[in-house]
């Protein structure tokens, strides 16, 4: 048995707090297909508040609230623009070509940043042999390039593309405010300019269901079809939005913790021969065993061994991510796992 249990596979596992399970205990709920759960409500509001938009609709998860969101704003045969390594594209199970009849243009990326001049080239002119343009979609923190932001620069330049051609950009949020902690900015100020925006409640936010997605009213009134026709239109929801309203008015600034794990983390794993590590700009550690006598695969098993779980993401490249149930004292113990490991103990 292993001296302890880190659980670094993702900050979708974490589990929630104690003031998020009384807030479910205690939540006044109605039906909200009627429009009547007031904490649903109140949580799709505060959302919209928060994110500097008109109104929000409370969705089952965060792929959920990319597909309502992919739906609401294209029609079947029109092509969406985003980049290579995007959770859309990667990890949503072709849900929005399998559904929505679309075609996914992917666009290499730098971090998870297309390049503007790229963005535009894509754009399809009129061509009666071409699909139309009918989304640009982002994703902030970039998942895959390990919690990466996306230049505030970069945001601007495409959403300066997306008006010029009147296609409307949509965010992949879902850890939109571990980018807002990072940089010390409101998540307002980064989804000002977009016109859709996804984020997670359950994941560095600890609540244990949902993703809020926002827009203009008109938008999320449409949206709110969709997620009917999804099979996401929930009764008393307001038991789950309540540890939604939780995390979201008391679990956003803790994220610094998490980056700061996740930084002594990587600085740790850093100095270890065999593996190449980048410095995370949030919650997420990338490890590189390329050239290292391991295989990602093998070095995920023989943690696991040590009771720390990790997962791979790509052969060679293992991903540690920080969240609000792991210690400091648990990064320090993951250290002298992965340095044992290595060693071949
Ligand atoms: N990401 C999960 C897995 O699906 C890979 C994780 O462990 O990181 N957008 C982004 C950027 C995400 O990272 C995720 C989940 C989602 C959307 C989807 O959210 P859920 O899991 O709630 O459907």
């Amino acid at each position: 048995m292993a001296e302890r249990l880190v659980d670094l596979r993702s900050d979708t596992v974490t589990k929630p707090t104690p003031a998020m399970r009384q807030a479910m205990y205690e939540a006044e709920v109605g039906a909200d297909v009627y429009g009547e759960d007031p904490t649903v409500n109140r949580l799709e509001e505060e959302t919209a508040a928060l994110l500097g938009k008109e109104a929000g609709l409370f969705v089952t998860s965060g792929t959920q609230g990319n597909l309502v969101s992919i739906l609401t704003h294209t029609e079947p045969g029109q092509e969406v623009v985003l980049e290579a390594e995007s959770h859309i594209f990667y990890y949503e199970v072709a849900g929005a070509a399998l559904i929505g009849g679309l075609q996914l243009r992917t666009l290499p990326g730098n971090q998870g940043a297309m390049n503007p001049a790229a963005v535009e080239a894509s754009i399809r002119p009129t061509n009666i042999h071409y699909p139309s343009t009918g989304l640009i979609a982002l994703e902030n923190t970039h998942n895959r390039s390990g919690g990466a932001i996306i230049p505030e620069e970069n945001v601007r330049a495409i959403a300066a593309i997306a008006a010029k051609y009147r296609v409307p950009l949509h965010l992949d949020g879902a850890r939109l405010f571990n980018a807002a902690v990072a940089l010390g900015k409101s998540a307002a100020e980064l989804a000002a300019p977009f016109d859709s925006v996804s984020i997670c409640l359950s994941k560095g936010l600890a609540a244990p269901v949902g993703s809020v997605i926002v827009g203009p009213r008109d938008w999320i009134e449409r949206a709110r079809k969709w997620r009917k026709r999804l099979g996401g239109g929930m009764r008393q929801a307001g038991v789950i939005a309540a540890a939604g309203l939780v995390a979201l008015n008391t679990m956003v600034e803790r994220l610094a913790e998490d980056h700061a794990n996740a930084g002594r983390l990587a600085e740790g794993l850093g100095v270890i021969p065999g593996l190449t590590v980048v410095l995370p700009q949030t919650n997420m550690v990338l490890v590189e065993v390329e050239g290292a006598r391991i295989t990602g695969e093998e070095l995920v098993q023989r943690l696991r061994g040590h009771g720390v779980l990790t997962g791979t993401i790509a052969p060679t490249k293992v991903r540690f991510v920080t969240h609000k149930d792991v210690t400091a004292d648990d990064i320090i113990y993951t250290l002298k796992a992965v340095e044992k490991v290595m060693k071949g103990d």
